[in-house]
């Protein structure tokens, strides 16, 4: 596929910029000055910027504290001391409880076409109208230095700033969600944790108190099917698909009101990676899908979403097998197909992580006129809580007042004072109504208004009945799957419960398994040596058969492309130049980037002398980084390659994690010793017209045929 031409950045990420020159850590004053301590300064620099205190103060010395005589104690006068010090112990805020290691990246959106007959909302009227916005993904159990790549769900948040308020669509990679009623939340959560004696295990999911709490609450099972599918191991970021989950409604300026879901498509499809490379990529690169993100904007290769929505009446809702007041319960695309109503690009990196990916404070309850939410009961809790806990994260009610959260229209109200209060309100008038200002601000018949429902009039604690149905989705969402997608989600399941210790635990779920397909409880029984001991269930209301739901299959509708791929190639001394610069120029045709790995960072030279530059070592590049790898080697230098362990072991991972691999003919032995058996994703490459079928057939699917059966 030809490279598209990079979309024009946002005039702030030019490389030219001084924030973007710091980013790449060009130095302002090469010039350095030994300290009296040894230390490396620079002296005075370019800029002449004096360093200070925070009260402004020119600091004359910021690597000694002050003390008697050169040996002898600190003393408590040093107010520099104590200043950068303080500061310091107090750098971190309590980190969200859940949702916790996130990555953010600022954008646009842009709508289609109006959507005035759905909508008033301003920012979906007019598609020459840009909105900025902040996307913050997430994993959701691991703490903030948690790694990228448990088997987890991800966050998929975007904040608009549109010209009538913040809208916040706080949503995940995953349609569901494990419980239909907020009062269950904190239970959830603290089954997912870490458990509470031993702190451990972080970030994942597989161990007894999770699989305890979700084998009691069979509502979780579809949420289950996806989570133990290739769905919570995306590729990156920008791979993913995001979900409302909720049904929201959108409110016309006549004050009609139509549900509404929202879906996030990536330009560039859904991928996953498979279960033994995440656990692999977790080791060597903890922080895989967030360098992913930021080098993607840096190079200005920018992401891309389309937001959908699926638009239905009351009338259509009461009519399918399922509530869509139930969280739990995804209307499939054959029922009410998707309209793309306009698309988020995300163009520019955060200046600082801190202050803006860590500061951001999403609120389901930030909407704008023309958005308004339905009876969802989950959603109606999360309405409460995420007011509430900024207040404990950001240290008090102010947070609104932070950069990343400040509305980019105007905002006047009278609430007034509060812990870090920045705005300087003027004037002797902090309340209303008044006479005394009478240019102050007042309420608008244009502002938000609630949707007039007529709710029946009991206080009652239950659920609706129409909520019983636990089984049906998940058993669509099975039946959707291809035979790879199957497997997958059996392993998962088979390493999931084999580390719950609790047996009757793993019975438990068993039995909710062969509720959902006998196929898929009996394979993952077989899979734990249990066949036959599955507790039997009675489901609330018996599972019906809803026609497949082909749209919810990642591999079906796998795009056959490299576009946005890292795609990685091992040379050494010696290697061929012309096929090195024709996978060049064919990977950077289809979009994809070009990773050179060699046994050593300094550089190889290439069989004309030429210097070939080195993006990573072998050591720190293992295969599992990349989409498919090459190896490109000369005779003469082979035998070196082939006795190296690391060589050996980066292209038997790739074959077991089922990619495409070429090789040039030197390469062979390399091949056998990584006991690599020939098969149709296994591509000779002994010349230039070779190197471009190895492209082609790396665009494809990967070799789930060399997957163990399961
Ligand atoms: Fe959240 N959730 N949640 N959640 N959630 C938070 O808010 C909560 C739920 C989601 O990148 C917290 O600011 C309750 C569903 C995302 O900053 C907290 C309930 C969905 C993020 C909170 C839910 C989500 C959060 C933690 C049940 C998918 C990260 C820090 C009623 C539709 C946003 C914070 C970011 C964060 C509470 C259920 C998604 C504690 C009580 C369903 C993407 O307020």
């Amino acid at each position: 596929m030809p490279k598209k031409p990079a979309p024009k950045a946002s005039p702030r990420t030019a490389a030219t910029t001084p924030k973007a020159r710091q980013r790449r850590n060009v130095p302002a004053d090469p010039t350095a000055a030994v300290g009296p301590g040894g230390e490396l300064h620079q002296t005075a620099g370019a800029g002449g910027i004096v360093l200070t205190t925070n009260q402004g103060l020119a600091i004359s010395d910021n690597q000694s504290s002050l003390r008697i005589g050169t040996r002898g104690p600190t003393l408590l006068e040093d107010f520099v001391l104590r200043e950068k010090v303080t500061h310091f112990d107090h750098e971190r805020i309590p980190e969200r409880i859940v949702h916790a290691r996130g990555s953010g990246a600022h954008g646009y959106f842009e709508p289609r076409a109006s959507l005035a007959r759905l909508t008033r909302a301003a920012f979906l009227q007019d598609p020459k109208v840009r909105t900025p916005v902040f996307a913050r993904f997430s994993t959701v159990a691991g703490g903030a230095g948690s790694g990228d790549m448990p088997r987890d769900v991800r966050g998929f948040a975007v904040k608009f700033y549109t010209s009538e308020g913040n809208f916040d669509l706080v949503g995940i990679n995953i349609p569901v969600f494990f419980i239909q009623d907020a009062m269950k939340f904190p239970d959830l959560v603290h089954s997912l944790k870490m458990e509470p004696d031993r702190g451990f295990p972080q970030a994942g999911s597989a161990h007894a108190t999770f699989w305890d709490f979700v084998s009691l609450m069979p509502e979780s099972m579809h949420m289950l099917m996806w989570a133990m599918s290739d769905r919570t191991l995306p590729r990156s970021l920008r791979f993913m698909e995001g979900f409302g989950v909720h049904t929201f409604r959108m409110i016309d300026a006549r004050g009609h009101s139509t549900f509404v879901k929202f879906h996030w498509r990536p330009r560039q499809g859904a991928q996953s990676v498979l279960w033994p490379e995440a656990v692999a990529i977790n080791g060597v690169d903890p922080d895989y899908h967030r360098r992913d993100l930021w080098e993607a904007i840096e190079r200005g290769d920018f992401p891309r979403f389309d937001l959908a929505i699926q638009a239905f009446d009351e009338d259509t809702a009461a009519e399918f097998p399922f509530d869509v007041l139930d969280p739990t319960k995804l209307i499939p695309e054959e029922l009410v197909p998707l309209e793309v109503i306009g698309t988020m690009t995300l163009d520019r990196n955060p200046d600082n992580f801190f202050a803006e990916t860590e500061q951001v404070a999403f609120h389901p309850g930030h909407v704008v006129p023309g958005i308004d939410f339905s009876n969802d009961p989950l959603l109606q809790g999360r309405l409460f809580s995420y007011l509430d806990t900024q207040l404990s994260r950001l240290g008090g009610p102010n947070f609104h007042e932070l950069p990343i959260n400040r509305p980019r229209c105007p905002m006047h109200n009278f609430q007034r004072d509060g812990i870090a209060r920045m705005q300087v309100p003027t004037g002797r008038v902090n309340y209303e109504p008044n006479s005394l200002d009478p240019s102050g601000p007042r309420e608008s018949g244009h502002g938000f208004a609630s949707y007039p429902s007529n709710e029946g009039p009991d206080k009652i604690r239950e659920r609706s009945e129409t909520f019983a149905d636990h089984y049906s989705q998940p058993r669509l969402f099975w039946r959707s799957m291809n035979a790879i997608e199957q497997r997958h989600i059996v392993s998962a399941f088979v390493f999931e419960l084999g580390k719950v210790e609790v047996e009757a635990v793993r019975r438990r779920m068993l039995g909710h398994l062969a509720i959902i397909e006998s196929d898929l409880g009996e394979r993952v029984a077989k899979g734990l040596g249990m066949t036959g001991m599955a507790q039997a269930i009675a489901p609330a209301r018996s599972p019906i058969d809803m026609d497949r739901s082909p749209a919810l299959s990642i591999l079906a509708r796998y795009p056959p492309s490299l576009s946005g791929r890292t795609v990685a190639v091992l040379v050494a001394d010696g290697s061929d130049a012309a096929i090195i610069a024709a996978l060049r120029k064919g990977l950077n045709e289809a979009g994809a980037r070009i990773a050179i790995v060699a046994p050593r960072i300094a550089g190889v030279r290439d069989g004309d002398k030429q210097l070939i530059a080195i993006d990573h070592a072998l050591t720190g590049a293992p295969s599992c980084l990349f989409d498919a790898i090459a190896v490109v080697i000369a005779e003469k230098t082979a035998p070196a390659i082939h006795g190296d362990p690391d060589a050996v072991t980066w292209v038997a991972d790739a074959f077991r994690h089922c990619k495409v691999i070429g090789y040039s003919p030197a390469a062979a032995e390399l091949l056998d010793r990584a006991r690599v058996a020939i098969d149709d994703g296994i591509v000779a490459i002994g010349s230039v017209r070779a190197a471009t079928k190895w492209i082609a057939r790396a665009s494809g699917a990967r070799v789930f045929a060399r997957e163990p059966a399961q």
